[in-house]
């Protein structure tokens, strides 16, 4: 978003946007004004001029372009829908930014300005682009105090004191950022809900963001929390079947659409991890979602009703328990409700199996939620890049409908024919001065535009143009960079959970190991639960011997999946309890494998502090300076990570470290008592 200096620009760069029209006014025009100012001072250090004789950059709507002058190809733009953009040569080798909307020019400016920056030229056939998806929001997890859930960077940017009447820069930077990446609605508070924001004081705050935000095309979504007509309406209940309670939620939603007209919906988490919902009065939850979707539906807003539901007083494995849930209501649910089910089935694990409620729900459109903040990968110390976290799940074949049944086509609409699709991603930003903690963690949030946008993109593509963007354009930096974030996440898993190992972090604030977290309230948020270690193997048998929740999974999978010796190793004891001499594909056994593993984490995590330093100088001495000592905490706490679980799971295995593991430094009772101080908690 800095638009640095472009060095030796070539022509076709500066007389890109050296003299511009743009046909019409809105508020949305005058910020593609201001960002192709912004974009000429940064870029070249001079003032683009508007309303030339001759401008060599047209945008426009098709409604305000005059066909007679320019050639350009009108069925197939109209066709690009709300969002769509073109960008193309006339026959005078004009520029044309054409879309059939202001927000659809909005985009298109910003992916003009982004190809100059790059260096790349608008190709002779054109670029056409429209989303795949049409809900691209973003979830934060913060409180009305300020505190975010599971948040790294600082504080919620959401000044809820100084609202309605302070509109703070940063709210318009991050809506900026936001649409220049296309994502197109926020909710705007955490799921673990908090019902005053349903109040009138608060709905003027929500208002004056929602204003803000308008320009850029964002939308604002608030969490409704499920017992609101008791809280606030003083009603005796919340049963969604009461009728009471219905003209509560209808009166409600009609004052929240009075301040906002264009309010995106509720989000909503029920029956979980403590959450009130339909369960307290004996009711599904398409019982609940339905009755907020009733409430909205005259406004045309939307429910995203969280899959996330399972309770300890279920004996049933985890895994198992949404679909379980959720699989028996399908077609019962409302059509503007889409239900947000998470990327796996337990809880934004470095690596998990795709949710088998992806393809078990045909009549109903499911959306997909993944985690941008890394609650389970190091926050925002330990560089990740999530792209091929996201890519991994969206290209996996689900096999519902035969081969070639890849999530991405259930969450597009694409395989089932549904038109509503959303994704939603848990921000990771905060008040931190550059946002997200870690500045390549502005890749993921970057990343998890880009694949809402088109759930088909690649992360080495997405990675190549956000160090283009971000950086420079030298390729001696972007090639080995780029692999770096390219294998940081596979880097990550193996220092943490390798081979389908999941939930072995420490208690509560999920940052350092915790392999031996055991006990508490709720075997579900244990360790031992995840990876049933003891001298007879480690790993959670989930096949037909055990929890048999691969049985949620098509028939395809169950039979790659259930044979120990085809299921890809990545996944292996997710699904398995293996001996611990097994032996894997290259021979060696499961222990011997699982510490290299582990080495090869830390292996890969002090190569990239070296690989670091010898980029001095080719990027500015601040962020080169603030991502090394990023890396440096990284590399040495994917020691303590490797470490911390050798020792604990060798007293099962009673098994040699192999050659090449280091051993480590302290004793295992070190590690079960080292409590690192001040580790941002939940
Ligand atoms: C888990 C988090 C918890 C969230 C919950 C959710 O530990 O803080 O409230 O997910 O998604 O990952 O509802």
């Amino acid at each position: 978003m800095q638009y640095y200096p472009i060095e030796n620009a070539q022509n076709w760069q500066k007389e890109g946007i050296a003299e511009y029209q743009i046909n019409g006014t809105s508020p949305t025009l005058a910020i593609i004004n201001d960002e192709i100012k912004r974009a000429g001072k940064g870029f070249f250090n001079f003032e683009p001029a508007k309303n030339k004789k001759n401008p060599k950059l047209i945008i426009s709507k098709l409604s305000d372009l005059n066909s007679a002058t320019f050639q350009f190809n009108k069925e197939k733009i109209a066709a690009l829908g709300e969002d769509g953009f073109s960008i193309s040569k006339s026959q005078n080798s004009e520029t044309l930014i054409l879309a059939n909307t202001d927000i659809g020019l909005l985009y298109g400016s910003f992916h003009y300005l982004q190809l100059i920056q790059k260096g790349s030229e608008v190709p002779t056939e054109g670029i056409f682009q429209s989303p795949k998806i049409k809900h691209r929001v973003l979830n934060h997890w913060d409180n009305l105090d300020r505190t975010v859930e599971r948040g790294y960077s600082g504080f919620s940017i959401w000044n809820w004191h100084r609202l309605p009447r302070h509109i703070d820069q940063q709210y318009l930077d991050y809506a900026r950022a936001n649409a220049s990446i296309g994502i197109n609605g926020t909710v705007l508070t955490n799921v673990n809900a908090n019902s005053l924001v349903l109040t009138t004081e608060y709905l003027e705050k929500v208002k004056a963001l929602a204003d803000a935000f308008r320009p850029y095309g964002i939308k604002v979504y608030l969490t409704a929390r499920f017992s609101s007509p008791i809280e606030l309406g003083r009603l005796k209940t919340a049963d969604p079947l009461n009728e009471d309670v219905q003209n509560w939620w209808k009166e409600k939603t009609k004052e929240v659409y009075d301040y906002i007209p264009d309010f995106g919906g509720f989000v909503v988490k029920a029956d979980s991890e403590g959450q009130p919902g339909p369960h307290n009065y004996g009711r599904t939850q398409a019982d609940g979602a339905n009755m907020l979707a009733d409430a909205i539906a005259p406004f045309g807003g939307i429910v995203m009703w969280r899959a996330f539901v399972y309770s300890e007083n279920t004996p049933d494995d985890r895994h198992k328990q949404a679909y379980n849930e959720f699989k028996p209501l399908d077609g019962e649910f409302r059509n503007n409700v889409i239900v947000q089910v998470k990327n796996g089935a337990i809880d934004f694990q470095p690596r998990e199996p795709f949710h088998p409620m992806f393809g078990a729900m045909p009549q109903t459109p499911l959306m997909m939620e993944f985690q941008i903040t890394q609650e389970y990968l190091g926050h925002d110390t330990h560089l990740a890049f999530l792209a091929p976290m996201y890519e991994e799940v969206l290209k996996e074949d689900t096999f519902v409908n035969g081969k070639g049944s890849e999530v991405a086509k259930i969450i597009d609409g694409s395989l089932d024919g549904h038109s509503l699709a959303a994704m939603a991603g848990v921000a990771n930003i905060g008040t931190d001065r550059n946002w997200t903690g870690h500045h390549f963690h502005q890749a993921n949030w970057y990343a998890y535009g880009k694949l809402a946008w088109n759930p088909y993109e690649n992360s080495e593509k997405i990675a190549d143009d956000w160090l283009r963007l971000t950086f420079n354009n030298d390729d001696t930096f972007i090639t080995p960079i780029k692999e770096m974030m390219l294998k940081s996440r596979e880097m990550v898993v193996n220092y943490m959970t390798p081979l389908g190992l999941h939930h072995i972090m420490a208690e509560s604030h999920h940052y350092g190991p915790g392999p031996w977290v055991t006990g508490g309230s709720r075997a579900d948020w244990t360790s031992t639960y995840y990876h049933q270690a003891s001298e007879t193997g480690v790993g959670f048998d989930r096949t037909n011997s055990g929890s048999n929740a691969l049985g949620q999974y098509f028939e395809n999978l169950q039979s790659v999946w259930g044979n120990i010796n085809s299921i890809p190793e990545k996944h292996l004891l997710w699904f398995h309890h293996v001996p611990w001499d097994h032996k894997l594909q290259n021979g060696e056994n499961l222990w011997n494998n699982l510490a290299m593993h582990y080495q090869k984490g830390v292996d890969e995590a002090r190569a990239n502090v070296t690989l670091w330093e010898s980029m001095k100088g080719k990027i500015d001495q601040e962020r080169f300076e603030h991502t090394l000592s990023f890396m440096k905490i990284q590399a040495e706490e994917s020691v303590w990570w490797r470490d911390a679980c050798l020792l604990y799971f060798g007293q099962f295995s009673k098994m040699p470290l192999p050659s090449g593991v280091e051993p480590p430094k302290h004793d295992l009772e070190y590690y079960t008592n080292y409590k690192p101080k001040n580790v941002p908690g939940i």
